[in-house]
């Protein structure tokens, strides 16, 4: 990241750092121009959470994590946005819930497939699934190109992390009775709605925060594991995402 145009006493400095890194992804062939903008509008959201990780959020975290290890396959789908944020948390997350990493593009270009794959290798990823080929498989009943997916990834897991998703496909998903996490900071969205766990937090915060949160589960019995999952309730936790955006609104008025 440059930080020589940003002056690092600037307010808003941590958030023109985290555009720095998109503009960077787009630079080299990772993000789309659309991506851009899908960021601009997380980061409304973001700035009314107040931009940090909401002990709410923290919750769906814990839920998350302890799903993809209860995991037979779980898999962490990567996006342009996501592979620009937090490459190196991707991989740090996958090895230590023992999960596939599948790229799935909904722009998809052969060029920004291969440029994502390069940057997770270089982070230490040993294989990346979702290179488009003869294992190629289809989601049924799903229109965009996120519906060709590896068949043995996304269409064989039966737990799939999905960060800044498209509600189209989380739904497709969750009708092939898959589990679905979902990361997304508009408590709104379809895909918040429909996911089996949505965590409502940026991207960037979140990972790093699984990495943590899933080095701890990871010594807990299966027992416990099941057991915060069993108490986790997606649409209260969006509803108490809702409460805190409404809350730092009003404060923000006063
Ligand atoms: O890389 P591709 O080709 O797969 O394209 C990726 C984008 C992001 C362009 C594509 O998935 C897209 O158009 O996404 P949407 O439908 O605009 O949805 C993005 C969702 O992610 C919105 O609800 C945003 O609020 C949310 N979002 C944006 N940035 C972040 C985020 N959620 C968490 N962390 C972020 N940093």
């Amino acid at each position: 990241m440059h930080r020589t145009i940003i002056p690092s006493g600037h307010p808003r400095a941590e958030s023109l750092y985290i555009r720095e890194l998109l503009v960077k992804g787009f630079r080299h062939g990772i993000v789309v121009p659309e991506g851009l903008i899908a960021h601009g509008r997380g980061e409304t959201f973001d700035y009314m959470l107040g931009e940090k990780t909401t002990e709410t959020a923290r919750t769906a975290i814990k839920a998350a994590c302890s799903l993809l290890l209860l995991a037979i396959h779980p898999v962490i789908s990567v996006n342009g946005n996501l592979a620009a944020l937090c490459p190196k948390e991707i991989v740090e997350l996958a090895t230590l819930v023992n999960a596939d990493i599948e790229i799935n593009l909904f722009y998809w270009t052969r060029e920004r497939e291969l440029a994502i794959e390069k940057e997770l290798k270089k982070m230490g990823a040993k294989a990346v699934l979702g290179i488009r080929g003869k294992d190629s498989a289809r989601i049924p009943e799903l229109l965009s190109e996120r519906r060709t997916v590896d068949q043995d990834g996304i269409y064989r897991a039966d737990n799939i992390l999905v960060p800044l998703e498209d509600g189209d496909r989380t739904e497709a998903l969750v009708k092939m009775h898959k589990k679905v996490i979902a990361i997304d900071l508009n408590p709104l969205s379809r895909t918040s709605k429909a996911a089996t766990v949505t965590i409502i937090d940026n991207a960037i915060r979140a990972l790093p925060a699984m990495v943590i949160e899933a080095k701890r589960l990871k010594q807990k019995k299966e027992i416990i594991l099941k057991k915060i999952v069993n108490e986790f309730d997606n649409s209260k936790n969006l509803s108490e995402s809702l409460e805190i955006i409404r809350r730092g609104a009003n404060a923000r008025q006063r």
